[in-house]
């Protein structure tokens, strides 16, 4: 059982001034946005993932409960999701401010600043069934293999954004969050009594920082479904999770919204990282008068 002393996390409507959601998210690891995406868009990708969700998927992987279902790969199966998540606006000002990576270095005689922009690491449901155990508290950025050595809030190379699709409470497996946890090193264990409990309404969502403990809880009802849609971005230097180029064909890729081309890996990082034929992605599909920053460089 988790002490009820341990507050919840900064809790923000939609539209809020990103300057102080952004500030309570470092400050803390995690906020959470009331009513992010609207119930319309919720019920829209509920019914898109049905029948994956029909199909039974299960990752078989040891890190989720067997009770628990997921669906990988919304870059493709959910256009729903993608339109309402991957291309929100508060999604992306958070993403760009968290993980963007600009540096300075020299080329001959010239001092070149070059942006890497951010990517989607992973795009998928987590549907916690009744009688799942909690799962492992961790940390999403430990596929980068980082150190947290300095404990500076924004060491991290990853942000999540946990999106409810349905009710989440405590007792249906609500994210258990240690807030303050990502200032970290390496070496301190989580403990449960230190989570709280992201407790949400469909369309809700959590921010939580690549660095900062959280796993999902255990669903102690018998007939409660908690679904939740998490997506992980990176920052651009670093490999995705999961291969976004396999999720989505690139017909689907050219009809999406710029932005979220950008995050699937379509515009390259400079300098030289993901280019095609000294070009960006994008170059195959967008037109060319739009090819705007074709820059790698
Ligand atoms: O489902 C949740 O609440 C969290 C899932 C999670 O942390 C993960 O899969 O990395
Ligand atoms: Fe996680």
């Amino acid at each position: 059982m988790g002490i009820p002393s341990v507050p919840p996390v900064a809790t923000f409507d939609n539209g809020h001034p990103m300057d102080e959601v952004l500030e309570a998210l470092y400050r803390d690891g995690a906020v959470r946005i009331r009513n992010l995406i609207p119930l319309e868009s919720i019920n829209q990708i509920n019914a898109e993932i049905k029948p994956y969700m029909d199909a039974d998927y299960n990752s078989g992987l040891e890190v989720f409960a067997k009770e628990t279902k997921t669906v990988c790969g919304l870059a493709g199966k959910s256009p729903a999701a993608v339109h309402a998540i991957l291309a929100n606006p508060t999604v992306l000002a958070a993403v760009r401010d968290a993980l963007t990576v600009t540096t300075s270095s020299w080329w001959g005689d010239a001092r070149n600043e070059c942006v890497s922009p951010p990517l989607l690491s992973s795009f998928f449901t987590v549907r916690v069934g009744p009688g799942s155990a909690r799962q492992g508290l961790h940390r999403d950025d430990q596929d980068h293999h980082p150190s947290h050595t300095h404990g500076d809030p924004r060491e991290t190379t990853k942000l999540g954004c946990f999106v409810a699709t349905t009710k989440v409470t405590r007792e249906n497996g609500a994210t258990e969050i240690v807030p303050g946890s990502h200032v970290w090193d390496d070496d301190r264990k989580p403990r449960i009594d230190e989570c709280t409990y992201g407790e949400m309404e469909p369309g809700d969502a959590l921010f939580v920082m690549g660095n900062c403990y959280h796993g999902a809880g255990a669903n102690s009802t018998t007939d409660q479904l908690r679904g939740v849609i998490v997506s992980l971005f990176c920052k651009g230097v670093y490999r995705a999770e999961e291969n976004q180029f396999l999720t989505v064909t690139q017909e689907q890729v050219a009809k999406y919204p710029y932005e979220v081309q950008d995050l699937l890996g379509w515009k390259a990082s400079a300098p030289f990282c993901g280019w095609h034929d000294f070009k960006h992605p994008y170059d195959l599909f967008r037109p060319q008068t739009d090819a705007l920053n074709k820059d790698l460089f």
